[in-house]
């Protein structure tokens, strides 16, 4: 009682509370000090000490009357004048204490624009005063209530969609919730996202954390979502995302609005876990392992084979390979798609059991996009959104992308986003074109802002590049295949749970 009562108050509530050092000095005064923590944690130590010290005398039979200067009596009667006079205010200080401690719960803002020129860096900008669990080669997240938490649990408050720092959090304890605050049972996951929900890229990322802690804590589906994007709530999914999500989690994804809630009334969360650097710190193990688990329940969902590609031969037992030309529509897409195709065409048709499917990412429908992919062993496609499907074939595939001029020079690091996550998912980034002609800019080609007009471009072909490569990727997938064939090593074969829930 006395111990958990201690670690109450000397527990630090929510850190960098600026109002935190007034309260003591409003209660100094007068010596009746009822409210003072210190005053009020001795009393119950002293209650508590002479409690224990009575017991241990009344073990003593019979107690030596010389072995102590204080007879047992004295702390009998001790004992009974603490209960009576002091001991029994235990409720009424209690409760005060309590109602200290819901007082003292202190709301930050979710966007701390003191870290807006580094928003993704350390502890970001949202939440910014929480640390992560981060063990080597897992996914960081934080959860509510934990042992770093001190038991507390999280709330938040505010549903602006404009400005993040007008939504806040803070962390209380369950017997000390703030006043009126609602508390919702169950898991609910917090999302961060420095983007959005709608591109499938962005969108999969910031939910791919969730899958690995949801893989590596006994797949237990959240109740609800909670949606953030620079502390702005966001109340919808893209498409596709939903859909991956649905078949990932078993049930469609439950987006928290808060509608009901008043504006200035927390909302707490019994169990929370909250992700704001999606895939950051995962090793490549953990993340193959994600995008295991997510490719094999989206198979489950969408009815598809779970046999993998070794059991698709053709009439005379050669193995079919799959070529899927995934094309856009608008920015980067193809200026000559047919001949494109004809060529692709040209060099499938060398291969025995090579089948050439042309699709547009823009009219499949997500069942149709992960059913396309498991029968896919090289996807060819401009670099776009599109090609983050690339994780739904099968483990090994290949990916050949194609990009307009100038993105070498200007485009940054993220034009590299698809050899990663063909690194992560276990695919085979096997190259890139880069179209060398394209619009002009008026500026010299290296200056950035040749980046607008480039952004969009479209992308031409050379029927002798493309030839030579495509020619190359089949053969070493044939030959692959072939080995995989005699080995029959590379079926995955899962069961319907896909190793979890
Ligand atoms: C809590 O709710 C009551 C009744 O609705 C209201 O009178 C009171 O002002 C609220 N208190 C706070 C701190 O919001
Ligand atoms: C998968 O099959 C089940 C049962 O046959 C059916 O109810 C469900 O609608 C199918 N799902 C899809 C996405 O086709
Ligand atoms: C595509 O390229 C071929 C061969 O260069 C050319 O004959 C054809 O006109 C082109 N089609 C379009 C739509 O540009
Ligand atoms: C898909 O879209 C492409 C281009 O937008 C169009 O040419 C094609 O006919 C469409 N296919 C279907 C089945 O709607
Ligand atoms: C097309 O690719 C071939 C082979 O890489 C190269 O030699 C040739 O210069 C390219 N043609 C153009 C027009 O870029
Ligand atoms: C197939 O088996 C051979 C010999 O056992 C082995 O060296 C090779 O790595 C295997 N290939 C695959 C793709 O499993
Ligand atoms: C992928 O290729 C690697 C290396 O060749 C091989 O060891 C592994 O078994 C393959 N995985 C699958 C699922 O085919
Ligand atoms: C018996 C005893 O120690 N009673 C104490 C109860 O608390 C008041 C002040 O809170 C003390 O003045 C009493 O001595």
């Amino acid at each position: 009682m006395a111990k958990s009562s201690s670690e109450l108050a000397s527990s630090r509530l929510t850190n960098s509370s600026p109002n935190k050092t007034n309260v003591p000095k409003q209660r100094t005064v007068g010596a009746f000090t009822f409210y003072s923590p210190k005053l009020f944690i001795l009393l119950l130590a002293t209650c508590a000490a002479l409690f224990t010290l009575f017991h241990i005398q009344s073990l003593h039979t019979p107690p030596p009357e010389s072995s102590s200067s204080i007879p047992p009596w004295f702390l009998v009667h001790q004992w009974n004048n603490y209960k009576a006079s002091n001991c029994t205010q235990d409720q009424l200080h209690r409760s005060a204490m309590v109602k200290k401690l819901k007082q003292s719960v202190t709301f930050l803002p979710l966007k701390d624009l003191r870290y807006s020129d580094r928003a993704l860096q350390g502890h970001t900008w949202f939440m910014s005063s929480m640390y992560d669990n981060h063990e080597d080669g897992e996914v960081q997240y934080q959860q509510f209530p934990s042992e770093r938490s001190k038991g507390r649990l999280l709330c938040l408050k505010g549903r602006d969609t404009h400005d993040g720092s007008w939504n806040s959090y803070a962390l209380a304890w369950p017997e000390a919730l703030p006043l009126n605050a609602t508390l919702m049972k169950g898991l609910t996951f917090v999302s961060y996202n420095h983007y959005n929900y709608d591109n499938i890229w962005h969108g999969l990322s910031a939910v791919f954390p969730f899958v690995a802690w949801y893989k590596r804590n006994g797949c237990i589906s959240p109740e609800r979502w909670i949606l953030y994007h620079w502390g702005e709530l966001r109340f919808k999914m893209g498409t596709w995302l939903r859909i991956l999500v649905e078949a990932t989690f078993g049930g469609s994804p439950y987006i928290e609005g808060f509608e009901w809630a008043n504006n200035d009334e927390a909302v707490c969360f019994e169990k929370a876990v909250v992700m704001r650097h999606n895939e950051g710190g995962m090793s490549r193990e953990r993340r193959m392992e994600t995008y295991d688990l997510i490719r094999c329940k989206a198979r489950v969902y969408c009815n598809v084979s779970l046999q993998g590609r070794i059991a698709d031969v053709d009439q005379q037992g050669f193995p079919v390979i799959g070529m899927t030309l995934l094309m856009r529509t608008g920015p980067r897409s193809l200026k000559n798609e047919s001949m494109v195709i004809h060529i692709f065409e040209k060099e499938c048709a060398k291969v025995k059991g090579c089948r050439l499917i042309v699709a547009h990412s823009n009219n499949l429908t997500v069942c149709e996009q992960v059913k396309l992919m498991s029968i896919t062993d090289i996807l060819v496609s401009p670099h776009g959104a599109q090609l983050t499907n690339m994780f739904l074939m099968d483990r090994n595939s290949s990916v050949m992308e194609f990009f307009p001029k100038g993105w070498l020079k200007l485009a940054g690091v993220g034009q590299f986003v698809y050899h990663w996550i063909a690194s992560w998912s276990a695919m085979r980034h096997q190259g890139a074109w880069r179209d060398p002609d394209g619009d002009d800019c008026p500026y010299p080609e290296d200056d950035r802002r040749c980046m607008s007009i480039y952004k969009g471009g479209k992308i031409g072909f050379n029927e002798t590049y493309f030839g030579e490569w495509a020619r190359n990727v089949l053969n070493e997938v044939k030959a692959r295949k072939l080995e995989e064939l005699a080995n029959r090593t590379a079926a995955i074969v899962s069961t319907p749970t896909c190793g979890c829930g």
